[in-house]
């Protein structure tokens, strides 16, 4: 940071800010994590002054050598970690992987069954405003009303009347277990495509604590900055059928020059999940979870599904009085962050909505095990309950981010 200090102070104060923000609150975003300072390391080298157009020994560009051997480690890394046969860690997002999977499997105006977003599935898996939803058509499948899980009897009849080209399994708000092999075997039963988006579970999946998709879906894409724990970024795995066309739509059909100072720290990030530490700490993050669902439960909380099985809990603050908006802002003047969420049958809109999303994954990476995330429980439901115990909770907060560092040891 010296030299930043003394170039751009402005800069460098902002991100001081950032980091101290981090330090003191509670950060509960299910999507979010905290990288190791190796990640960091590779992310800000010097990999990032290079051009790489094309694919490893297939440059467009001289001086590859070194980052070809980047990416091919974190290809071979990759396939090891989640037993794929094929693997693309250029996609700059998981938005990108998504739509270079759709660009290679489909054409525009293809039928597409996925996931609706009020209901936990993703911008991408045909939002409106979302390039999916301009550019295909999609029919969505939802929670039953009465356990609020997939209603996966849905599924099939949709299948059956859409006749979808590609199914998507993957959610953003979901806390249950996804069966992969239903999934499967309706798209199979009409001759679609099964495409799983794993982005929130690629963690849990590469540490064998959710079922994995390798094997049931033609396609799995992914972030990889999620439960995964790497940098902010995108993977595609797969079988080598589509890989030859995912390739060609990834470059140079959606992207110009990878990120190379990137693809090194998701390099990184999947040499780090191959060790045993990881497993136990997603473990960790599937009991804690746990923890948290049941200490909001007793504490009278409705959630979605009446509980979790893997990182996130979702909040349906319906009969509360005050929606998802609020909540995130109480929580927020008590240095506990969390978003804001839409409920299946949501009445509100986007900017309101009557839910909030909650995930352990930082917190646990910050060392919280059970106990802590009983406490840490308290201090959301005496917020939730009363708007005056911010005053007396943000001191506590304060007092459990200090005992579990953001970098402690490395995560
Ligand atoms: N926006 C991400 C999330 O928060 O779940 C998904 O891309």
């Amino acid at each position: 940071m010296a030299d930043l200090v003394t170039n751009d102070s402005r800069i460098a104060a902002i991100i001081q800010k950032e980091t101290r923000r981090q330090e003191s609150t509670l950060n509960l975003i299910a999507s979010e994590n905290t990288v190791s300072r190796s990640v960091l390391a590779a992310q800000g080298s010097i990999l990032t002054n290079k051009y790489a157009e094309g694919y490893p020994s297939r440059r467009y560009y001289g001086g590859c050598d070194f980052v070809d051997q980047a990416e091919d480690l974190a290809i071979a890394r990759a396939k090891e970690l989640f037993g794929a046969q094929y693997v693309n860690v250029q996609p700059h997002s998981g938005s990108q992987a998504n739509m270079a999977v759709y660009f290679a499997l489909l054409e525009p105006g293809d039928r597409i069954l996925a996931m609706d977003l009020t209901h936990g599935g993703h911008l991408t898996h045909g939002a409106a405003a979302s390039f999916s939803g301009r550019m295909f058509q999609f029919s969505h499948y939802g929670l039953s009303a009465d356990t609020q899980t997939i209603d996966m009897d849905q599924v099939a009849d949709l299948a059956k009347t859409f006749q979808p080209a590609l199914i998507v399994a993957g959610a953003s708000a979901y806390p249950r277990i996804i069966d992969f092999k239903k999934f499967a075997d309706i798209a199979a039963s009409v001759g679609a495509h099964l495409m799983v988006d794993m982005a929130h579970i690629a963690g849990l999946v590469a540490a064998g604590v959710h079922p994995t998709p390798v094997g049931h879906a033609d396609v799995i894409t992914s972030t990889t900055h999620k439960t995964l724990r790497g940098p902010r970024g995108g993977l595609i795995l797969g079988s080598d059928t589509f890989a030859r066309k995912i390739n060609s739509q990834i470059f140079p059909g959606i992207q110009g020059g990878p990120l190379m100072h990137v693809i090194a720290a998701k390099a990184v990030a999947f040499h780090e999940a191959l060790q045993p530490g990881f497993v136990q700490y997603q473990k960790q993050v599937v009991k804690n979870a746990a923890v948290l669902a049941a200490a909001l439960m007793n504490r009278g909380y409705k959630l979605v599904s009446d509980g979790t099985d893997n990182h996130m809990v979702l909040v349906d603050l319906t009969r509360n009085g005050f929606s998802g908006k609020e909540a995130e802002e109480r929580l927020g003047s008590a240095d506990i962050i969390v978003n804001k969420n839409t409920v299946p049958n949501e009445k509100k809109g986007p900017f309101v909505t009557s839910g909030i999303r909650i995930g352990v994954s930082l917190v646990t990476s910050r060392g919280m095990k059970e106990d802590a995330v009983k406490t840490m429980a308290g201090y959301i439901c005496d917020v939730l309950d009363d708007t005056s115990a911010v005053k007396k909770t943000g001191p506590l907060v304060a007092d459990l981010c200090r005992q579990y560092p953001l970098y402690a040891g490395d995560c």
